[in-house]
């Protein structure tokens, strides 16, 4: 491994094709705070940032915050806050270094130090990419969970938080007490309606501190939906070594990225913003369309590619998309379930949209791993799977992919694949979901549907109600305990 890491002094001696900033860098100063500067961040609103940053808009830098480890600080920090993202496709591979980030603290190492930060007048926005469990929410009402550990915790603990709303409600406290006006929050998860789920825990959580407080908040931050996409697999040690042969030196922060990137935006900003629009971003009234269609088609069946796909063998959704009958699958379950269950704008081109995905998920220069996506289903299915079911059980519509898909998460999260392997499920809900499994699984397919059909925390109150879901559900469950995801898949889709 060569010792030269990327840093600010040896910009200049890169190669020639790789794009840099071309801007000083010690000219920008901090608009922004991000909580969760994981690696779609920096390949997503980061880099859009750039783009601004670059054109002259020298005062929305950046300053990254991680909630939980140090990783990402001990990534950036040694290098200037310098990464590449790099963009790979079957048309090769583009390297970009973002010089948009300038620092980054950790949370738990020096809460003081994030909640001063964020707290500056300058920091006009707090944006987030948290995962959907960063929200401390009940997936299926979208209340705030006040059961939640890291709820009780910085509740009792305001100085001390853990959790982006402790931060942000303890952060904004201090600017009201000192006179300061509040900040635009940025939600740029994968939720509904992100902006007003965020809207309202905030207040739930800040009426539990204090309920004037709550009020100030409710008339002094903004916070606008969004819908973000680009597929950013996590950077693996190859990723590093390839890209270091590129760049003649080391980044340990690099991210890799498809070409394709979307974000729209809810144009409701409190204290400006950066003209990401002339980024490529697209500002609009209302986005929430655009995150119906992206998370019940984009995400919908990556989740359904990540179980079924990890269960028939397979590592990466490329991977997954080679096997025609999945690939057929997944078009399918777009076309018949997904998309007839959204009231699509009769301008959008939801033919192209699909076609675009499947090529997208095809993209066999990013190794997207299936057990990445697969983690956090209790977080992630609500809103990826069960609005499509919801419509469709209410219309009598179509169900079998998703029940299809439902089965293959609950066959997912007994923690057992088909030989018999230990599955090492990354799920909050990981021990409770092991646990109904092994309970009912004994009990037969019926018994195990019916008692995940049960489970509130995803399923909420009404699912279990339907014994056509049941019915369905049960059947696949049995199907694939007979005969397999990868042939079930094969048997039954490929019509
Ligand atoms: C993926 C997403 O990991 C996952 O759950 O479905 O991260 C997906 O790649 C992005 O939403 C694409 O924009």
């Amino acid at each position: 491994m060569s010792q030269q890491r990327l840093n600010n002094t040896i910009l200049e001696s890169l190669p020639v094709e790789v794009i840099k900033p071309a801007y000083d860098r010690s000219e920008v100063t901090t608009g922004i705070v991000h909580l969760g500067i994981g690696a779609f961040h920096r390949a997503h609103q980061a880099w859009y940032t750039e783009n601004r940053i670059a054109a002259g808009e020298t005062d929305w830098g950046i300053v990254g915050a991680s909630l939980r480890s140090a990783g990402v600080r001990d990534q950036l920090v040694p290098q200037d806050g310098l990464y590449s993202v790099v963009e790979k496709s079957n048309a090769g591979t583009k390297v970009q270094i973002v010089g948009a980030v300038s620092d980054v603290l950790v949370g738990p190492e020096s809460p003081q130090q994030l909640l001063e930060l964020l707290a500056q007048e300058n920091v006009r926005i707090v944006s987030l990419t948290i995962t959907e469990k960063g929200y401390c929410h009940d997936p299926a009402s979208g209340d705030l969970n006040p059961q939640h550990p890291d709820v009780i915790h910085d509740l009792a603990n305001p100085q001390n938080p853990k959790s982006a709303l402790g931060y942000i409600v303890g952060a904004l406290a201090l600017r009201k007490e000192r006179g300061l006006p509040g900040f635009t929050v940025l939600s740029c998860d994968n939720l509904p309606s992100n902006g007003k789920l965020l809207g309202k825990v905030l207040g739930q959580y800040a009426e539990k501190v204090d309920s004037e407080l709550a009020v100030w908040i409710a008339n002094n931050t903004t916070t606008p939906a969004t819908m973000v996409d680009r597929i950013v697999p996590a950077t693996t040690d190859a990723d590093r070594a390839e890209l270091e042969d590129l760049l003649g030196c080391r980044d340990e922060a690099a991210v890799m990225a498809e070409p394709f990137a979307q974000w729209v935006v809810e144009d409701n900003f409190l204290r400006g913003r950066p003209e990401w629009d002339k980024a490529g971003a697209t500002f609009v009234d209302d986005v929430e369309v655009y995150e119906l269609i992206k998370l019940r088609l984009l995400n919908g069946s990556h989740s359904i590619l990540a179980y079924s796909g990890y269960l028939a063998g397979c590592e990466t959704v490329a991977d997954v998309m080679a096997v025609p009958a999945f690939n057929k699958l997944a078009l399918h379950f777009m076309r018949s379930e997904a998309t007839t269950s959204i009231d699509v704008p009769a301008q959008f081109d939801i033919a192209a949209y699909q076609a675009e995905l499947i090529e997208r998920f095809e993209n066999r220069a990013l190794r997207h791993r299936t057990w990445q996506i697969a983690m956090d289903g209790s977080q992630k299915i609500p809103q990826r799977w069960l609005g499509t079911l919801r419509h469709q059980l209410d219309n009598d519509g179509p169900i079998e992919i998703v029940a299809f898909a439902l089965a293959n998460w609950i066959r997912y999260v007994s923690a057992v694949d088909e030989k018999g392997e230990t599955i090492e499920v990354s799920d909050p809900l990981a021990a409770e979901l092991k646990a109904l499994s092994d309970q009912y699984k004994p009990q037969g397919s019926e018994a195990l549907a019916s008692a995940f059909l049960g489970y509130s925390p995803v399923f909420g109150d009404d699912l279990r109600n339907s014994e056509r879901l049941q019915a369905a559900l049960s059947g696949w469950l049995e199907k694939l305990e007979g005969e397999g995801t990868l042939a079930c898949v094969q048997k039954y889709f490929t019509a």
